[in-house]
């Protein structure tokens, strides 16, 4: 893991948003064709699959007050810092998230508004929002997707109401054909923390399950009675810097286990640092573009952010549809083969500090090969006409030792055909950004 800048991506002159200017340094690595996104707010629009989804949610738990935070902007302390995220936590890197500079980022998760939510002395809630992370391409990763955040929190004084509360979750519960394989223990890799009364902290997280399997059979119920199969939802154990104990749900759908979120007890000093340290209680990030897919049957991720009318006039607010294809146009792939970068990062990297986690300078190790950084370009250059990034051949030549990937890059238009010369004419502007922004050689 090392600390790694991103190339010279299009990234406009300062950041300008909402009348803030966020002045530019190394970090800065947030190119223009993501800023644009900002303003988007999917999760708005009535009657956009993600949006439907997040009423539904909303509507399912009616008496958490629902939270949209204003901006997309938040400090690298509220996104990770605050939440107890170490120095040398991938997360944090430049090829994995989006920084206006050294002190402002874009969110890459709903958590971050954890703290100045508590701070409104709210006990129930859900926040939803978009999240910003770089990643690679294919039909289930995009650089912007949606979660929401719950949390249910009490007194400390009011703990004793618990395990009335989850009696009547569990009635609720009963007869429902849904299967819950629970893999989650007690154990010393996921503690209890220590100054939690232990027989409160075990009511905590049954509510927790209890009321995220009482959502899950919500969303998930009309699909188990059509064909007939219940379905099977698995608690497993998981690690956030944020809670404690913590676990991930995922549901079995199409022969494989999806997860669907993260979720916890939360850590006290994230109460503590929020003014209410006689409370405590739970948390989940859901992910809605992944639920989305699974519930409506939308093939891929892009579909999201189109305005064709023919995916946008398919849904209705309240309802869980499934989604027609409409006709799909052909892809055209081309292949594209490189020599990576000839560095001399052995022996820079013993002697930079950056390896330690102290020393955050991006700069370091420049000229190392990212697929992330790859697909930016990728991303900048062809935006949503790129439907798939995949390495499909990488070697060592045995002489030189010098590396060589070979990238196939599959281009689609969502809404008409794409000609062979205007695919060339992408492939070679990537190229181009390619070799003079990464020091990598065409073969
Ligand atoms: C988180 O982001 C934590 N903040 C969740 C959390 C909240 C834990 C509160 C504890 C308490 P994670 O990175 O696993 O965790 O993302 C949470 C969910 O977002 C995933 O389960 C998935 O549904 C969704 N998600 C994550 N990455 C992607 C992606 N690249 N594309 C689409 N959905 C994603
Ligand atoms: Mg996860």
């Amino acid at each position: 893991y090392s600390f790694r800048s991103q190339s010279t991506i299009s990234t406009p002159e300062s950041y300008k948003y909402n009348g803030i200017t966020y002045p530019k340094d190394s970090y800065s690595n947030v190119p223009s064709s993501i800023l644009d996104k900002l303003d988007r707010n999917l999760h708005l629009m009535p009657s956009h699959p993600i949006s439907i989804l997040r009423q539904i949610v909303e509507n399912h738990f009616n008496d958490y007050k629902a939270l949209i935070p204003s901006s997309a902007i938040v400090s690298v302390k509220q996104n990770f810092d605050e939440l107890g995220f170490p120095l040398n936590h991938p997360g944090r890197s430049l090829t994995d998230s989006y920084y206006l500079n050294k002190e402002y980022m874009l969110r890459t998760h709903t958590s971050s508004h954890e703290i100045e939510s508590y701070k409104k002395g709210l006990n129930k809630w859900l926040l939803s929002a978009d999240v910003f992370r770089r990643d690679e391409i294919d039909s289930s990763h995009y650089p912007v997707f949606h979660q929401m955040e719950g949390t249910h929190i009490w007194l400390n004084s009011e703990l004793n109401q618990l395990n009335e509360l989850n009696k009547n979750l569990e009635n609720q519960l009963k007869n429902i054909p849904i299967i819950i394989e629970d893999e989650t223990k007690i154990s010393n890799s996921n503690p209890f923390q220590s100054h939690h009364n232990p027989i409160y902290t075990e009511q905590i997280i049954k509510h927790l399950k209890n009321s995220l399997n009482s959502l899950i059979f919500k969303l998930f119920g009309h699909h188990t009675k059509s064909d007939g199969e219940p379905l099977r939802v698995r608690w497993i154990e998981a690690y956030f810097p944020f809670t404690t104990p913590s676990y991930e749900v995922e549901v079995f759908w199409q022969g494989e286990w999806l997860e669907l979120l993260g979720c916890g007890v939360v850590m006290q000093k994230t109460l503590d640092q929020s003014g209410v340290s006689d409370k405590s209680g739970w948390a989940f990030g859901l992910g809605l573009e992944r639920l989305s897919m699974v519930l409506f049957s939308i093939p891929d991720i892009r579909l999201f952010w189109t305005s064709d009318s023919r995916f946008l006039s398919q849904f209705k607010q309240g309802e869980i549809t499934t989604f027609q294809p409409y006709s799909k146009f052909p892809p055209c792939y081309k292949d594209m083969s490189f020599w990576l970068p000839q560095t001399d990062e052995n022996r820079h990297e013993s002697t930079s500090s950056s390896a330690g986690g102290k020393t955050l300078n991006p700069m370091t190790s420049q000229k190392q090969f990212h697929e992330n950084d790859y697909c930016e370009i990728v991303r900048d250059v062809v935006g949503d006409l790129i439907e798939s990034v995949t390495l499909i051949d990488e070697f060592t030549h045995p002489k030189t030792n010098r590396k060589s990937k070979c990238y196939r890059l599959n281009y689609r238009h969502m809404d008409r055909n794409l000609s062979n010369e205007e695919v060339n004419e992408l492939q070679n502007k990537v190229q181009a950004r390619v070799v003079e922004e990464m020091g990598i050689e065409m073969r």
